[in-house]
């Protein structure tokens, strides 16, 4: 790109007609190019693109969720029962609070942008999961629900335990993240992940994910 600006810069009125079509078209292309990454950034295609080229793969050990104004990456995951798993949830905004829930079986409000906060899904993943936090910055508050949590980290005024607060779910400053260790538990099937910020206002822009669970 840098080329092409200096490319542009020095370029001599004088040269003529051809030197300025050249100009023209090489701003054309790179105009394409910036254009096409912007879609595919905005429309959260990235994960579903990068399985199309690499097939279905399983996660293990260490990776990474991306919460953006309003998607996640990846938007799509494959687990598989009694794997090891670190995911280190990644709040990318650098305004939004962002969450993430995980479940399935429908929620416990209709989907709409006008409801109330308390939006969860009637079947929460992480119900007799042991979950061990290894990191936790910029925690803004972390829902237990029926997990079992064990902290590796010290105890902060984000840790949300009494019944009633919602599905298990972090929910992260701007700039914040979270690093949970736990094992794929025997719950196989698909799954679904969202952000229930400001009800299903995040949830309907986009913020949502699936997650394939493979039988052991
Ligand atoms: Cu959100």
């Amino acid at each position: 790109m840098s080329d092409q600006k200096q490319d542009g810069q020095n370029a001599n009125p004088a040269a003529g007609e051809t030197n300025w079509s050249r100009r023209q078209f090489l701003i054309g292309s790179v105009g394409v190019l910036v254009g096409a990454t912007a879609a595919l950034f905005e429309s959260s295609n990235i994960s579903k693109a990068a399985s199309l080229i690499v097939g279905t793969q399983v996660d293990s050990g260490a990776t990474s969720v991306y919460q953006n104004d309003y998607y996640y990456i990846p938007d799509q995951m494959t687990w598989r029962v009694g794997t090891p798993m670190i995911v280190n949830l990644q709040n990318m905004s650098p305004v939004h609070f962002h969450e993430w829930m995980i479940g399935r079986g429908g929620f416990n409000t209709a989907p709409n942008v006008y409801t109330d906060l308390d939006v969860q899904f009637n079947e929460d993943f992480w119900d007799g999961v042991h979950v061990t936090i290894l990191e936790a910055n910029g925690v803004d508050n972390l829902a237990v629900n029926k997990a079992i949590v064990k902290l590796d980290v010290p105890k902060g005024p984000w840790l949300v335990t009494q019944p009633g607060s919602g599905n298990f779910s972090p929910t992260m400053r701007p700039g914040g993240n979270i690093k949970l260790q736990f094992t794929v538990p025997n719950k196989p099937g698909i799954w679904q992940y969202g952000c229930f910020v400001q009800g299903f206002v995040h949830y309907l822009d986009g913020m949502k994910g699936t997650i394939n669970i493979l039988p052991a």
